[in-house]
Order: C-alpha cells, then sequence, then structure tokens
C-alpha cells in the first residue's frame, strides 16, 4: 500500500464531456480508480439544482417530525440529518438529501444520460443496471459536515466488480465548500477496515490524513467517477452557500451487495453472511443491455 501523500494531478484523471472517448476514458478509471468529465452533467443542473433547493427547503419545514435512526434523525421525506456544530440556528443540519430517481424527474434523465452511460458501458461491459435510486450529498453552509475518507465498499461490498459511482457537481465546488477528494489508485488496495465516525463508517483518521488525498475543484457539471474501493471523501462547507451533489451509481446487470452496512458493528455481524447472499432481489433498473432470467440455488 503506498502510504505516501498522492503526487498525482488532477489533469492525469481529467477529460473533457465535448471530446470524450469512451475507451481513453475507462483506460484512466482502470489506471486511477477515478475519472473527472468536465462539463458532462451541465444540460441537467439547472433543473436538478431547482429541485435539489426544493427538497432542502422542504426537509427543513419538516424538521419537527424527524425520527431518530442509528445514523441521525430522518424526516418524513426521507432527508438523514446529522447534529450541527455549536454556531448553528438549530442543532440538526441536513446530510443526506431526501431526493432521487422517485421524485425528481431531471435527477432520473440524468442517470440515463447517453455519453455517461457509453462511459460506464466501456468500464462495465454491455448489460448495466441502477444501483440505489440516486443519492444528494448536501452540505449546508457556514460548516456543513465533513464525508471522512472512506470507501464506498465498507457500505456496500459487492459479489463482481461492484458499483462505478458518479458523483455529480450542481455549484462550483472548491476547497473552501467541500471538494470530493480522492486517492487515486486505491481502488486496488479491496476493502480497508473502517470505524464509525462522526459522518459514519470512514478510515481511521490517526492513519489517513487529507494529505494523502487529492482535491477535485470544479464547476456545475461536473462529474467524478470513482470506484467502489477507491478512497474519498470532503470536508465541511466553510461557504456562505449550501454545497450539493447528486451521485448516480451503475453495476453489470448480474452484481449484487453482499455485505451492506452502515456502522462497524452492523458490518461485524453482515460479513458473517456474506457468503449465503444471492442476487434474489436486489434488481436495479436496466440502464444497458439486456438481464437474461438466471435460475438460482435455493
Ligand atoms: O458529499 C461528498 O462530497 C461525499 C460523497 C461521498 O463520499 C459518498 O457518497 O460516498
Amino acid at each position: 500500500m503506498e502510504h505516501i501523500p498522492s503526487t498525482l494531478s488532477v489533469a492525469e484523471i481529467e477529460i473533457f464531456a465535448d471530446n470524450l472517448d469512451p475507451k481513453r476514458a475507462a483506460e484512466i478509471y482502470r489506471e486511477h480508480g477515478c475519472l473527472v468529465i468536465r462539463g458532462l452533467m451541465k444540460p441537467y443542473i439547472e433543473a436538478i439544482g431547482r429541485d435539489i433547493e426544493d427538497a432542502a427547503k422542504q426537509s427543513l419545514a419538516l424538521l419537527p417530525q424527524a425520527k431518530q435512526v442509528p445514523e441521525g434523525w430522518v424526516t418524513p421525506n426521507g432527508t438523514l440529518f446529522l447534529p450541527a456544530p455549536a454556531n448553528y440556528d438549530r442543532d440538526k443540519q441536513i446530510m443526506v438529501l431526501g431526493i432521487g430517481y422517485f421524485t425528481s424527474a431531471a435527477f432520473f434523465h440524468s442517470a440515463f444520460d447517453a455519453a455517461l452511460l457509453d462511459v460506464v458501458g466501456a468500464i462495465l461491459g454491455e448489460n448495466i443496471e441502477l444501483f440505489l435510486n440516486g443519492q444528494c450529498l448536501y452540505k449546508e453552509p457556514v460548516g456543513g459536515h465533513p464525508k471522512k475518507l472512506h470507501q464506498d465498499s465498507a457500505y456496500f461490498e459487492h459479489k463482481f466488480e461492484g458499483p462505478v459511482g458518479a458523483l455529480n457537481y450542481v455549484v462550483e465546488t472548491n476547497l473552501q465548500n467541500g471538494a470530493l477528494h480522492v486517492i487515486p489508485g486505491s481502488h486496488r488496495w479491496g476493502t480497508l477496515q473502517h470505524v464509525d465516525t462522526f459522518s459514519h463508517l470512514g478510515l481511521d483518521e490517526a492513519e489517513w490524513s487529507w494529505d494523502r488525498a487529492v482535491p477535485i475543484c470544479g464547476d456545475p457539471g461536473d462529474t467524478i467517477l470513482f470506484h467502489v474501493h477507491t478512497i474519498h471523501g470532503s470536508k465541511e462547507n466553510y461557504s456562505e452557500s449550501p454545497r450539493p451533489v447528486f451521485i448516480h451509481r451503475y453495476r453489470r446487470a448480474d452484481d449484487f451487495v453482499t455485505i451492506s452496512a452502515t456502522t462497524a458493528a452492523n458490518r461485524a455481524e453482515a460479513e458473517k453472511r456474506a457468503d449465503m447472499v444471492q442476487k434474489e432481489n436486489q434488481k436495479g433498473l436496466m440502464v444497458r443491455g439486456y438481464r437474461p432470467y438466471v435460475e438460482e440455488a435455493r
């Protein structure tokens, strides 16, 4: 394992939507476990941004009805809140916004973007399904939550290649408001031991400092693809405005979660049952290709 600060520059993992070669894109992704496509989601940003702000307003209005869960508090529209910093005018802050394919047509529509699917297809092959229903992480202004460095496989370990995450910036995103940081090459390290942190499962901060990771600053509509084992995270939003991102996840049509977890304790429990899990009812909507029927062992 390369326990040294990454010296890779963003230019080495970056391509542009108006000059997109899916084969070249897949090569960068395979080598580094991440890839930046500048401007890919630009056509969708205005509509998705509007829906995100509506969902955020509604979530705050619903906060008095929030129910406590192990991860924080959830409002009836599905928004997850975390404890807020001391300088907030309320005691809870938004973390995961209750918006996705079931609530925003613009969000769903963008998951079918042909150029994005060409790249995902060059990585995963011809039969691709959606994994989960779209996700929006929303950092409120003036201290909005960090997402500690982690691998998504800590939350959802897969049988095969696992999902390709496509995280998209909605606003200009920089070092002040919570740019995504990635550790290129970490997709080769398998799933590492995670611990419980303020932002749920994360790598031990004593061992995994932010200076090992490359920050990716970008504009609205920039997309960052990352492997399920690629270490990534983002710091607090210290700007005066919210910093949302929206995420699509794609996987091979035959892939499935073997371990699903949100804490170190429930992960340890789930690991014991991993070998028994089958594809069964874990089918996502197909975005490319075809899913033939496969009989499973009973
Ligand atoms: O909001 C962010 O920048 C972090 C997103 C992330 O780490 C994740 O979805 O796994």
